[in-house]
């Protein structure tokens, strides 16, 4: 096997045959066979496979209760239309890393897990990294059995439906607790790799970042009756936000300070081509340098849509603070790869969300010939997939034979 086969057994499983892209939001039928395509790739390298109380699974090498192990892995879904890179890379990558190490006869002096967490992109319920969130307990179970998908499903029955006990999610604070370090392989989701001429990158930090719901209220009205003078019309504030959120993340996103904002996903309400609509809703993605720019950045854009007679109502779906991986095991990871660069993320992680619980956490990236990502066109060359899989073959190997792991 190598990463590029295990990753094309894999390559119609959610695959949307008019886009190209891969629909594989968490829970539903793609996403569960991804689930047993992964438990039958860990079984046959003689992995002990579980999945814990919020879904995620680990497949060992090695004693669990005995701690001081070491974590690898990443995510199995995708975005809606997304590519089949962004998460299986890193979960093809795990699993080849740990067949060439048994193929180099590596005796590791600690345990050795592949995770899978689950729900990583929020592309179905809306919040990020759902299976790493609950396992480190800054997301609640009440608040995630709550929430729900486009067509009205909650979290608690797309669990059900899978066969889960929604009731058993909560915090993982024990099993965390026996992780002495987490390695993440991701495909990088920018231009960084190929501006830096260099296949894999070492990770050092993920950017603020999160996910805010813009409800728009006016008046409904008739589209033929109602003069232009007497509407309030929520869809015109809603393409002033979309105005408003390129036009305020442009005027901060130098070379040196990043700042984004993206409006991805919108409805409407009654959504009739002959009706001035009741109510719009956008979803913006913001993200900056740092919290400040990222408050900047929020009230620049609500201050810019505030209409008399429209109501504007912001929520907070989902907000990660800057994340920055391990220092000491970061740097040793480099270290491993005279010459490897370090790279910074505008895309969030679960190796952030664990960083940010206190697991010593490190990433590597793999270059994205085009830098697209989230979309039918991301890809990686093969070439550069099987240099990320030695990479972290090389790191594990390293990991699991040391003495002491880097603190
Ligand atoms: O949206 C992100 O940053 C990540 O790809 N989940
Ligand atoms: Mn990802
Ligand atoms: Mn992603």
């Amino acid at each position: 096997m190598s990463v590029v086969s295990r990753l094309d057994t894999i390559a119609t499983v959610g695959r949307d045959p008019s886009s190209g892209g891969y629909r594989r939001l968490a829970w539903t039928d793609a996403d569960l066979t991804l689930r047993e395509w992964f438990a039958s790739e860990a079984s046959s390298l003689g992995l002990d496979v579980e999945t814990d109380r919020n879904g995620n699974i680990w497949a060992w090498w090695g004693d669990p209760s005995s701690g001081d192990a070491v974590v690898t892995g990443s995510h199995l879904d995708s975005v809606p239309d997304g590519g089949n890179y962004d998460g299986p890379l890193g979960v093809a990558s795990a699993l080849d890393a740990v067949g060439e190490l048994q193929r180099r006869g590596v005796q590791p002096r600690r345990p050795l897990a592949v995770a899978c967490f689950t729900d990583e992109e929020g592309g179905r319920f809306g919040v990020a990294c759902i299976g790493s969130r609950l396992a480190t307990g800054v997301l609640t179970p009440e608040r995630a059995l709550a929430l729900r998908d486009v067509d009205g499903v909650t979290f608690a029955e797309a669990l059900t439906r899978a066969g889960r006990d929604p009731h058993a999610l909560g915090a993982e604070s024990e099993r965390l607790k026996r992780i002495s370090a987490f390695v993440e392989l991701h495909v990088e989701q920018g231009r960084g790799l190929i501006d830096l001429g260099h296949a894999v990158a070492v990770g050092t930090a993920i950017l603020p970042h999160g996910r805010w719901r813009i409800d728009i209220g006016g008046q409904p009205n008739h589209a033929g009756t109602t003069r232009m003078a007497d509407r309030r019309d929520p869809m015109v504030v809603f393409a002033r936000l979309v105005l408003a959120a390129q036009a305020e993340a442009s005027a901060r996103d130098i070379p040196t300070r990043a700042a984004r904002a993206t409006i991805g996903k919108v409805s409407c309400t009654p959504n009739a081509v002959n009706a001035v609509p009741a109510h719009v809703t956008g979803w913006l993605d913001a993200r900056a340098e740092d919290e400040e720019t990222l408050d900047a950045l929020l009230e620049a854009i609500a201050r810019d849509i505030a209409t008399p007679g429209i109501t504007v109502t912001v929520t907070e779906e989902s907000r990660t603070p800057a994340q920055y991986f391990d220092v000491t095991l970061s740097e040793h990871v480099a270290g491993l790869m005279p010459g490897t660069p370090l790279l910074a993320t505008g895309a969030g992680h679960d190796a952030g969300v664990l960083a940010e619980a206190g697991v010593p956490s490190a990433m590597l990236f793999v270059r994205n010939p085009t830098g697209i990502s989230h979309s039918p066109e991301e890809r990686a060359e093969d070439a550069d997939c099987e240099t990320g899989g030695q990479a972290l073959a090389d790191v594990l190997a390293d990991l699991l034979t040391a003495d002491t792991l880097p603190r």
